[in-house]
């Protein structure tokens, strides 16, 4: 069992071991987390204006998005959830994409050309197997890739956790499970999702690695990641990933978090905020100063509003197009309601659905 606590940067910002990447990366990661905050933040005020549909914010789980998304690389494949705007921004899924996405555009699923970033998946759980078939066809066609799928703790209540980690474990697959447990599943605690005592212990039945990360820490998000990466890639097969960490915000937009847990406890977690943690440890290496942050967020900000501007400048898309974005090629059903819905008339039942 897995069960000792990764950590190298204590919430003063002091090491506690060896960082794994120099000044300078720290000082983009740490950029990287201050726009991604910025961002989110933004997603709540669009919600509330009415310009987005809905929006599940990601304050406090900053370090354990841009920690795991830094350690991979370039075409790996990176399969998340509604929360992992952060990450996926980081791989290169445009903010302005996931405002389409969160305004109901179906533009908004459609990644860049060269970003192998799938959707956000609402279904809780569902994605796991894509990631888990993504890098078993990688490995199959000999690819130099491995896939990473981030998930709440949640998560690992679904018949398709046990069937992803399952199938990964005797495939010896290369993809990390990484499990971000923000204590919470809307208002489901974590002690009422499972009895085991951590979540990183449950890879022992799949037989592979798990690992018990401070999911607010950056250096051992990354040190982690970058270790069962590593592994994946080498042809050692799965980890489980459990990041401790904590949901600041409410669940999405439509909840208030105050009907079901403590504020005390919130005001512990945001002692341990994986922002402010980074920002003081580059303060005491000289390297981060009030300036600095000013420029950086206006920076940042400039690039959200862009995003925000160019979403909203978009001419909106026809119904009809919804039926377009799920094939490559429409079904003959999807083709059906298409017509139907614009004023072909109603449509007859042709056979099997
Ligand atoms: C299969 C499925 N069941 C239920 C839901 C409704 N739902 C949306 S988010 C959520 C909680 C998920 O919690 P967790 O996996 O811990 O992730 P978190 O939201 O905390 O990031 C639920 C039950 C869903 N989207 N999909």
């Amino acid at each position: 069992m897995a069960e000792e606590l990764a950590q190298i940067l204590t919430p003063d910002g002091e090491l506690r071991g060896e960082p794994p990447v120099d000044l300078e990366a720290t000082r983009h990661l740490y950029r990287a987390m201050v726009g991604a905050r910025l961002f989110d933040r933004k997603g709540t005020a669009l919600q509330k204006q009415g310009r987005l549909a809905t929006y599940a914010p990601f304050e406090g789980q900053e370090a354990a998005q841009i920690g795991s998304a830094a350690a991979l690389r370039g075409d790996d494949w990176l399969v998340a959830t509604y929360r992992d705007a952060a990450a996926m921004w980081f791989r290169g899924y445009p903010w302005k994409l996931l405002l389409l996405w969160r305004a109901g555009d179906e533009r908004g699923g459609a990644p860049p050309e060269g970003v192998n970033v799938l959707p956000p998946s609402i279904t809780v759980g569902a994605h796991m197997l894509h990631a888990v078939g993504l890098a078993w066809a990688a490995k199959l066609l000999g690819q130099d890739r491995i896939a990473l799928t981030s998930f709440g703790d949640g998560a690992t209540s679904e018949g398709d956790f046990h069937e992803a980690m399952n199938f990964a474990g005797v495939y010896q697959v290369p993809v990390v499970f990484l499990c971000q447990n923000n204590q919470y599943a809307i208002s489901l605690r974590r002690d009422r999702q499972t009895a085991s005592p951590t979540i990183a212990g449950k890879a022992e039945a799949y037989g592979f690695p798990g690992v018990l990360v401070d999911g607010n820490d950056l250096f051992a998000v990354y040190r982690v990641t970058a270790d069962a990466v590593g592994r994946a890639r080498a042809g050692g097969g799965p980890t489980l990933i459990e990041a401790l960490t904590y949901r600041l915000g409410p669940h999405t937009t439509s909840d208030d978090p105050g009907r079901y847990r403590d504020p005390a406890e919130e005001a512990t977690w945001r002692e341990r905020d994986p922002v402010e943690r980074v920002r003081r440890y580059l303060q005491r290496q000289s390297a981060w100063t009030e300036e600095w942050q000013r420029e950086i967020e206006n920076e940042e900000a400039a690039l959200i509003e862009q995003a925000v501007e160019e979403a909203e400048a978009l001419p909106p898309q026809e119904p009809g197009q919804i039926f377009e974005a799920m094939f490559a090629e429409m079904t003959p059903q999807l083709r059906e309601q298409q017509q139907e819905l614009s004023g072909g008339g109603p449509v007859t039942p042709t056979g099997d659905r």
